[in-house]
């Protein structure tokens, strides 16, 4: 059985997603991040990111947190291109080569693309995104964002596809980066091959009902 650590309010999502596109049973434990709870210390706060039972488990402290048997493995994007490898095509890589271009693409998405997206998102969540100091603060990283954006915008326009020509777990792993840049659609918007494409990608019944669990959270 598939466990999974975390929450859907979580890079946990792009899990989330990859295990419905797979329709494959997972289990999953709650685990909240710490920074969301007034005292994650307390007797009855529930299990958190800074929870020493969470901590035995993965010492980074951050979720999501996948067990398959006993193996455990960290990082959203490695868990996906680990489940994606083992479902193999069409969802995850047909050959070496492929698995390599699922990792250079989740390289390049963490690396390049998330530092710039993630805080984009954060403005908005936290009501900063019409005030001044909130607005200059997305300009930076829209400015930060229009390299790798012209790139993608690039290579989605030769295939329609991250890797290879079909669906595979590499455009979940950038969708969810992108995703948290959506709150700016105009900006998107520049660039008709990725918002094609992204629109697309959410319109698959595997990424709604991954929305639909993860609004059923508390927020
Ligand atoms: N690069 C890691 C980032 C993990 C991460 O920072 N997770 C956040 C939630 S999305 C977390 O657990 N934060 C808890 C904390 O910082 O205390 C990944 O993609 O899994």
């Amino acid at each position: 059985m598939l466990t999974i650590y975390g929450v859907y309010r979580s890079r946990a999502s792009r899990n989330f997603w990859l295990l419905n596109e797979l329709g494959l049973p997972f289990e999953q434990v709650r685990v909240i991040q710490g920074y969301r709870l007034d005292n994650p210390a307390a007797p009855d706060a529930p299990l958190n990111t800074l929870s020493p039972d969470f901590l035995a488990i993965s010492p980074a402290g951050a979720v999501p947190v996948l067990k398959d048997g006993d193996f455990v493995l960290s990082e959203s994007l490695a868990i996906n291109n680990y489940l994606a490898r083992k479902a193999g095509a069409p969802i995850g890589p047909a050959n070496d080569q492929e698995a390599a271009l699922f990792e250079q693409w989740a390289l390049y998405g963490m690396t390049t693309v998330e530092p710039h997206t993630l805080p984009i998102l954060y403005a908005h969540v936290e009501k900063r995104a019409r005030t001044a100091e909130g607005k200059a603060e997305i300009v930076g990283h829209i400015d930060k964002l229009r390299r790798p954006m012209a790139v993608l915008q690039t290579h989605l326009s030769q295939t329609g596809h991250m890797v290879g020509d079909r669906f595979t777990a590499a455009d979940i792993n950038m969708a969810e980066i992108l995703r948290y840049a959506q709150p700016e659609a105009a900006f998107i918007a520049e660039f008709p091959a990725v918002d094609a494409w992204l629109k697309a990608c959410q319109s698959r019944p595997a990424f709604k009902a991954m929305v639909e669990a993860r609004n059923a959270e508390p927020a």
